[in-house]
């Protein structure tokens, strides 16, 4: 949207040597020794820093000239989660800087991969919709966007995760304990947040809040480099810190305990990543981290508006407020405090600002997944919020009787006070975030067409009633820089040569492989490549776990958060029954496999840790069978995260997309496995739909029942001991997991599961085994035929244009950010 006069590389590149230098003596000043990697790896980082810092100055100073006939607001993008990934590999790439580090770094005896590991991952989110994030950041560069991630500056990410006996562990991810070369402190970016207290009425008629409690919030910048312009995007990420000294009487007492306790009590909300909301105290501080996010950074928004333009009758006009999920949610709340109480607007045009700029995307149509908090808890902490979210529903119940008088039964359907208690309330009363957030939004988006359609039709059916025009669907894509430029030079390059480099900008050019997908010498490349990460991966896989993998098997791919939902236990059941049919015939044209598993289990999920410890179980077993040998495989890389998915997925053959239909909002994973030629096995279900469409469904293995059939059926009673006891195979399965011959003996391990499998079967995998199987036996046929299975990578590959975070960004501004599209 917005561009920039570009530097000389020359110049960059002598800037950047300049700045690694000094940087490299710093680091080195107290010591005598070679720089290590790590060393090498932290100057580079805060040369880059430096010169993303006189592009960040730039890209500010022309977005604050942009004045107000600019046809698109400047984005704030509130999102609780950023999986950033490692930094200095991307930033170097986008500098165009990597030959000029490759020498820096081989003049001290160092490769330049080698210092690149050397980086922790910013492991600040889950899974999908963290990761998502980072790539709108990335977008947003690239596209020129003003625009401001915010977020919160966790000192601990998303756990550690280790594996003791085939169980899952958790520790701290310590990622900053080295120190962060990245982080632009923002001393003089500092905001109060209150907490508690009460709310006073003036004499006027006002209200205003006085919290028991004052923290500040200070920025620290995380500079994201557009890649083919100078343009950079930023993520404001927020530190607590108690906003009084310490307490100096309770010092001198020698109770330094007593002294600092509002101070760690400050600290606690930059502590963790989720922490366990199980308890009062976890839920607490959760709701804390949300409100500070969201305060902080909408006093920062109204700060620079109020810079640029010197009033705030246009702040809807020119701010754009997206909400990742509920859990910014607060965001409507707050800028209606901010603009009555503290600026004096009226309701009715504060409202009508907090519309135009608040939009919101829905993620997950899971019940435990929809944020509501107990009223008494943001009556505690948030009293005055809690004032306007009353406000707010009032005079939306009042529309409502308007619109759709005597309809009480929908009136409590759509308040954002749950009375009655609904799923997981304790029967206390609660507010609807996903409520709050709907009401509150011009625009509501699903993040794949089926979820969007199915987000109308269920959890949010009353309201696409009361405002069909409000709901829209934007299907996710990923950055094509980190998930195939970056992540897979090789292919990158094969690419380059055959349809220009065009690519890493414009995705969609990827449609031009389409007519080279018979072309043999391109499919042989495209095998080569393949084969070449897979074996970079077989020796990761080796170095890890000490188990050999052929690379010549099939690699047969499931990385993501483990969930009941994302079915890995279908996946593990498909190993057992392949196991069961490789010793009972093991003479037949087996085609190898190499199944890799990796994923973190949320640490209170006891069904998704019994998961992973079933996964180590089998394949301790099949990996150690004589019988078995090349044939099958089966690990589990710890420690899933997004550097581990840069490795692994390039290596794949086949990628596991396999959730129950209507349970995976979209997924994304799907997009950077097709988008690196493997080939996908999945159902009818999130952007797996829209990715057979674009490359031709015959060039994916789709299996299982569909959502209209998975709600039939369950309509009419599911039962799936049904499909047990017309299936041998599956029985057999089943029995091997119960009778314990994968846990040495021990029936009791895997009751919850046989139990669940028999019992309920919530996520139909009973029914769609089968299915899976016989569909399992397509994917073996195919690899025989090494030429026909490297046509259909092309076809994938080239089917994947259209998947970029690029145009998810530009039908982002199109239809939301855009002033143009508030009518
Ligand atoms: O939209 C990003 C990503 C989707 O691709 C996944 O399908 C979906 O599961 C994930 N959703 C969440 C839900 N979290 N909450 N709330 O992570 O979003």
């Amino acid at each position: 949207v917005t561009t920039m006069n570009d530097k000389p590389q020359s110049e960059m590149q002598a800037q950047l040597q300049a700045q690694f230098k000094a940087a490299l003596q710093r680091e080195l000043s107290q010591s005598t020794q070679a720089p290590s990697r790590e060393t090498l790896m932290r100057a580079a980082a805060s040369a880059c820093r430096e010169l993303l810092s006189q592009r960040w100055a730039a890209t500010q100073a022309a977005d604050a000239q942009r004045g107000e006939q600019a046809p698109v607001r400047r984005v704030h993008y509130l999102s609780m989660e950023f999986l950033m990934g490692r930094a200095l590999g991307n930033a170097i790439a986008a500098l165009g800087l990597d030959e000029t580090l490759r020498e820096a770094f081989a003049a001290q005896g160092q490769a330049l991969p080698d210092v690149l590991e050397r980086e922790h991952d910013a492991a600040l989110g889950n899974g999908g919709l963290g990761r998502l994030a980072a790539c709108f950041l990335d977008s947003f560069a690239e596209l020129g966007l003003p625009s401001f991630g915010y977020g919160l500056r966790y000192e601990y990410g998303m756990f550690a995760q280790a594996i003791q006996d085939g169980r899952q562990v958790e520790a701290p991810d310590d990622w900053l304990a080295l120190g962060n070369a990245w982080e632009v402190p923002r001393p003089e970016l500092r905001y109060p947040v209150g907490f508690g207290g009460r709310v006073v009425a003036e004499a006027d008629g006002s209200r205003h809040w006085q919290p028991a409690e004052q923290l500040l919030a200070q920025a620290v910048d995380f500079i994201v480099p557009a890649h083919h312009s100078e343009r950079v995007s930023t993520l404001r990420q927020w530190q607590a810190s108690a906003a009084k000294p310490i307490d100096f009487n309770a010092f001198c007492r020698g109770d330094y305990a007593a002294a600092a306790q509002h101070r760690v009590a400050a600290q606690a909300i930059n502590w963790v990543l989720y922490p366990d909301d199980s308890t009062d105290a976890g839920r607490e501080l959760r709701l804390k981290q949300e409100a500070l996010l969201v305060s902080a950074s909408l006093q920062d928004l109204i700060a620079r508006h109020l810079r640029e333009f010197g009033t705030l009758h246009n702040l809807g006009k020119r701010n754009a407020i997206h909400l990742n999920d509920t859990h910014p949610a607060l965001a409507p709340a707050e800028l209606m405090r901010l603009l009555l109480d503290q600026h004096g607007l009226q309701w009715d045009e504060a409202w009508a600002i907090t519309r135009d700029a608040v939009s919101y995307t829905n993620h997950t149509l899971m019940p435990e997944a929809l944020e509501k908090w107990p009223l008494q808890m943001i009556e505690a902490l948030l009293p005055r919020h809690l004032e306007i979210i009353f406000e707010i529903n009032q005079r939306f119940m009042d529309e409502l009787r308007q619109r759709f008088p005597g309809d009480e039964a929908l009136m409590s359907r759509v308040s954002l006070i749950e009375e009655d208690g609904g799923y997981g309330s304790g029967g206390e009363r609660r507010v609807r975030m996903a409520h709050l957030a709907i009401v509150a939004s011009h625009r509501v988006n699903g993040v794949a067409a089926l979820h969007s359609e199915l987000m109308v039709q269920t959890i949010f059916a009353d309201y696409a009633r009361i405002w069909p025009e409000r709901f829209h669907n934007v299907t996710n894509g990923v950055t094509p820089r980190r998930w195939l430029q970056q992540c897979n030079p090789q292919l990158a390059a094969v690419l380059d040569r055959h349809i220009g480099q065009g690519w890493r900008q414009d995705l969609s050019e990827l449609a031009k492989l389409k007519g080279l997908a018979k072309d043999a010498a391109v499919v042989q490349q495209f095998l080569g490549v393949k084969r070449a990460n897979k074996e970079r991966l077989a020796a990761l896989i080796r170095r890890e776990l000490g188990v050999a993998v052929n690379p010549d098997s099939l690699f047969d791919v499931q990385i993501k958060r483990i969930h009941e939902y994302k079915r890995q236990l279908l996946n593990i059941l498909h190993v057992i029954a392949r196991y069961q049919a490789i010793v009972a015939n093991p003479q037949a044209n087996w085609t190898p496999r190499t199944v890799v598993i990796a994923g973190k289990a949320a640490s209170a999920y006891f069904m998704a840790k019994l998961i992973i410890q079933l996964a180590h179980d089998v394949g301790r077993v099949v990996n150690s069978d004589p019988r078995v040998g090349d044939k099958l495989k089966l690990v589990f890389l710890p420690n899933y995260g997004v550097s581990l998915a840069e490795t692994i997925i390039p290596a794949a053959d086949l990628s596991e997309q396999i959730s129950t239909a209507g349970t995976e909002a979209s997924g994304t994973g799907n997009m950077k496995f097709a988008m690196n030629g493997a080939l996908t096995i999945g159902t009818w279900d999130g952007a797996n739909i829209e990715m057979a469409e674009a490359m031709g469904v015959e060039n994916m293995f789709v299996f299982g029942l569909r959502t209209d059939a998975v709600a039939r059926i369950k309509a009419l009673g599911y039962d799936p001991r049904l499909h047990v006891e017309e299936n041998k195979q599956l029985q057999a399965v089943i029995d091997a997991i119960a009778t314990g011959q994968f846990s040495a003996g021990d029936t009791a391990r895997y009751r919850p599961l046989v139990d669940k499998l028999l019992g309920s079967d919530p996520y139909m995998l009973m029914a769609d085994f089968a299915d899976y199987v016989a569909t399992q036996a397509r994917v073996d046929a195919l690899y025989q035929d090494q030429a026909a299975w490297g046509e259909r990578a092309v076809l994938n590959v080239a089917g994947m244009g259209w998947f970029s975070a690029d145009r998810t960004i530009a039908e982002y501004v199109e239809r939301v950010w855009s002033v143009k599209s508030l009518g």
